[in-house]
C-alpha cells in the first residue's frame, strides 16, 4: 500500500498508521472563496433541482452538468495551493461540495468508498475542508483509525461491502473517533479507511468541500464484483471525472461503468470473511486498550 507523497515524513508515518491526517487551519484563508462558490451554486439551483431531493447531497447531485463542471473547476482551482503546500506529485480529480441537509436521514453510516485506483501500486485519497465548523450536532466526520489495514479488500462499485451491511458496528464502536473540525481545517483520508458522519440535527445544512487527490500519472480504475465468483472483479479504466458526470448520481454510481474501458478481471487477494474481520477488529480493540489509547 503506497503512502501518499506528503512532503513531511512524520505526516506520511501518521497517515500510514491511521489512514488519515488532519491539518488544522491549512485552508482557512480559502474559506471565503469556497463559501462564495457554494452560495453562488445554491443561487443558481432551481427549487426543483434533484440536489434538494436527497439528505446527503452535493455537487454531483446537481441536475445541470454544465453547472456541476463550473463548480468543480472553481473549487479545484481554489484548493490546489493548499494541497500543493503539503503533497507532491499529485493531481486533483474532482473537488466539489458534499452537503448534509438537516434531519435524522442525513446520517452516513460507516463505510469505505469504492476502490478507485490499483491500491497495491498507487495511492489515492480524499480531502475534506469544512466551510462551516462541524460538531457532533451537525454531523462531524467519524473515522476508525487503522481500519484500512484490516479491510484491504477491493471495494465494488455496487457497495455491497459496507460496515453496516456486514454488521460490524458493535465491534467497531469503541474504535470510532468523531473529528469535529473548524472551517478551513483539512483532513486527508484513504478511501479504504472506515468513515461516516452522524445526522445533522441543527437548523442549517452542513456544507464541506470534498475532493479526491491521487498520484499524478496513474489512471482511475473502478471495480465491479462478479456475481458468480465473489473474489473476482471486473476492472474498468475510467476518466477522471467519472463520478462527476453521472446523470443521476445516487442511482448511477452503484452501476457498472458505461464510459471508459474494461481492462480485464482481477482476483481480490485481501478478501476476508465477516468472522475474520470481527476477529481482526477485536484484536485492534485489545491492542488499543493495552496501549490505553481507548
Ligand atoms: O460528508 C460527509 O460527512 C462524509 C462524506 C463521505 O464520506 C462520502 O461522501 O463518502
Amino acid at each position: 500500500m503506497p503512502v501518499p507523497t506528503f512532503k513531511d515524513s512524520n505526516t506520511r508515518e501518521a497517515f500510514d498508521r491511521d489512514g488519515y491526517v488532519i491539518f488544522r487551519g491549512l485552508a482557512a484563508p480559502l474559506v471565503p472563496a469556497l463559501r462564495d462558490v457554494y452560495q453562488g451554486m445554491l443561487a443558481a439551483l432551481p427549487d426543483s433541482d434533484p440536489y434538494f431531493n436527497v439528505p446527503m447531497t452535493g455537487t454531483n447531485c446537481i441536475g445541470s452538468l454544465p453547472l456541476r463542471s463550473r463548480i468543480l473547476a472553481s473549487v479545484g482551482e481554489i484548493i490546489a495551493p493548499a494541497v500543493g503546500s503539503v503533497v507532491d506529485d499529485y493531481r486533483i480529480i474532482g473537488a466539489g461540495f458534499r452537503v448534509k441537509q438537516v434531519g435524522p436521514d442525513s446520517e452516513l453510516p460507516l463505510h469505505q468508498d469504492p476502490t478507485q485506483v490499483d491500491e497495491e501500486r498507487s495511492w489515492l485519497m480524499n480531502i475534506i475542508i469544512p466551510i462551516v465548523d462541524t460538531s457532533i450536532d451537525n454531523g462531524a466526520l467519524k473515522v476508525v483509525p487503522g481500519s484500512h489495514k484490516v479491510m484491504r479488500q477491493l471495494r465494488s462499485l455496487d457497495l455491497e461491502d459496507r460496515a453496516e451491511t456486514l454488521e460490524l458496528d458493535a465491534v467497531l464502536e469503541p474504535l470510532v473517533e468523531t473529528l469535529p473540525m473548524q472551517a478551513g481545517d483539512a483532513i486527508f483520508y484513504l478511501q479504504s479507511v472506515l468513515h461516516g458522519s452522524g445526522a445533522n440535527l441543527t437548523a442549517n445544512p452542513r456544507p464541506l468541500m470534498l475532493g479526491t487527490v491521487m498520484e499524478r500519472n496513474t489512471p482511475v480504475t473502478v471495480y465491479f464484483r462478479q456475481a458468480d465468483r465473489p473474489r473476482m472483479f471486473d476492472r474498468y479504466e475510467v476518466p477522471d471525472n467519472y463520478f462527476n458526470q453521472m446523470e443521476d448520481f445516487d442511482r448511477d454510481h452503484k452501476l457498472r461503468p458505461n464510459v471508459g474501458r474494461f481492462t480485464g478481471e482481477i482476483e481480490d487477494l485481501h478478501d476476508r470473511s465477516r468472522d475474520e474481520l470481527l476477529a481482526a477488529f477485536r484484536g485492534l480493540v485489545a491492542d488499543r486498550r493495552a496501549a490505553r489509547e481507548i
